[in-house]
């Protein structure tokens, strides 16, 4: 803005024009003067793992750390086999991280390959009002084939997020969301060892099709973490004994996603409000991710294993094709498939035991599309989709790579229970009752828990 543009601002002690255009101008190489120098991966601080994404490249002009964010369609696979036609950052969703210090001052230049305008704004920073990249109110958006350029010193530390602020709905939707973690200048506290970034979102992508459909509101059918399905989803790998810090945000549409890590407890240690006092910390074993924020936890990874943590809504866990489906659940087919398959011969009735074992059996899906869940495990089939990802803890690794699975110590393994065990403790397995396995016993069954005696019920 100029001098003779800039507004006679009313007051007690107003300022002349000249002096307030001059102020005005003055501003961001004040903002300057105040940041610190850039800070360095390694000796500022340890970087963050960004499981299935990246971070963002810099470089340093001049004491200002410059970035480049590219906004513009991409073809992204969620998991093998779903490839989708998405909007992203640099070729990715979501967008590379932003990994920046306390102290930094950055410059960020933004090109719109979109279709449409479109803006960045910096979720949770704390900045001049004419950089928080809200379309019509803080900026105009910006158009097609334009590169803007937003400057300014961060002075606060944690998870932040970025994304548009133009057409959320549907810039979101197909993906424009990232992270940024600003560390620490001086850190306090114990050392953590391992720090990873996940972002969470939804999608709605019809089986058999590839673009996301940005009005749906509430049928969402492919959950991800870092944009990424499991079995897509990269392990975290850590060493015994580490100390394990995870930074979760949401940038979904509609859903909150709790969050739940098997095997720890941990502690949330801050939000993108900044961090949760010690004394406030309360122990978890489920994080409440809600929409438009982030939340860190802390745990010392002391058990070795491979353990899942996952989205505990359950429809988060499921994968296309499980969702929309008539409930079979009990429901006595006799011999409907055999009189189908005359007709269709790939038909199966949908899960009339269930849906465990059907993604199993291997169901004809539609091509390019992701069967409900799972994956090969190195004990049967992992009937899991979605937000599903696993911590490997190994003893005494030298590297990050995927160590493969979990071999469990003998003796700690879940075997079938042996008859002379079941005689020692005293339990007795009635026998089924007689009706098929998937239907509803049409008499009352034997008094449940009728083999235990109640004073063991305390
Ligand atoms: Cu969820």
């Amino acid at each position: 803005m100029g001098a003779d543009e800039a507004p006679k601002v009313p007051g007690p002690q107003p300022v002349t024009v000249a002096e307030h255009g001059a102020a005005h101008a003055d501003a961001q190489a004040q903002a300057q003067a105040k940041s610190l120098p850039p800070g360095e991966p390694g000796k500022d601080y340890t970087p963050v793992v960004v499981p299935n994404g990246s971070t963002l490249p810099w470089k340093v002009v001049d004491g200002v750390k410059v970035f480049h964010l590219t906004a513009g369609p991409v073809q992204h696979e969620f998991a093998p086999g779903l490839v989708g036609t998405v909007w992203g950052y640099n070729g990715q969703s979501p967008g590379p991280m932003l990994e920046l210090v306390d102290g930094d001052h950055i410059r960020v230049y933004v090109t719109n390959r979109l279709p449409e305008k479109t803006t960045v704004h910096w979720h949770g920073i704390l900045l001049p009002n004419g950089q928080d990249g809200v379309s019509g109110l803080t900026q105009p958006g910006i158009p097609p084939g334009e590169t803007v350029k937003y400057e300014f010193t961060v002075h606060q530390q944690g998870t932040f997020m970025y994304h548009p602020h133009f057409d959320e709905m549907t810039q979101m939707g197909m993906g424009m969301m990232g992270m940024i973690v600003i560390h620490p200048r001086n850190p306090k506290g114990p050392k953590v060892a391992r720090d990873f970034s996940i972002m969470l979102t939804e999608w709605a992508i019809k089986a058999g099709t590839s673009r996301p459909d940005t009005n749906e509101m509430s049928e969402f059918n492919i959950l991800t973490m870092n944009s990424k399905a499991f079995p897509g989803t990269a392990p975290l790998v850590v060493k015994t004994g580490e100390r394990v810090r995870i930074r979760f945000g949401n940038l979904g549409a509609m859903d909150h996603h709790p969050v739940h890590l098997h095997g720890y407890q941990f502690r949330v240690v801050a939000t993108d409000g900044g961090d949760v006092d010690p004394a406030g910390q309360q122990p978890e074993t489920t994080v409440l991710v809600p929409v438009g924020s982030t939340r860190a936890i802390e745990f010392v990874a002391d058990a070795p294993g491979d353990w899942a943590m996952h989205c505990h809504m359950t429809h988060h866990v499921m994968n296309q094709m499980g969702h929309g489906l008539p409930n079979m659940v009990g429901v006595d087919t006799g011999d409907l498939d055999e009189q189908m398959r005359k007709l269709l011969p790939d038909y199966m009735t949908m899960g009339p035991t269930g849906m465990g074992e059907m993604a199993e059996m291997g169901m004809k899906i539609p091509e390019n599309s992701i069967a409900m869940v799972g994956a090969d495990g190195p004990h049967g089939y992992i009937d899991m989709g979605g937000m599903f990802t696993v911590l490997k803890v190994r003893d005494g690794i030298t590297s990050y790579e995927d160590p493969g699975w979990y071999a469990q110590p003998k003796g700690t393994e879940v075997v079938t229970a042996s008859p002379e065990e079941l005689k020692r403790d005293g339990i007795v397995i009635d026998p089924p009752p007689a009706v098929p396995a998937n239907g509803t016993p049409s008499a009352p069954a034997a008094t449940p828990g009728a083999a235990m005696p109640h004073e063991q019920h305390h």
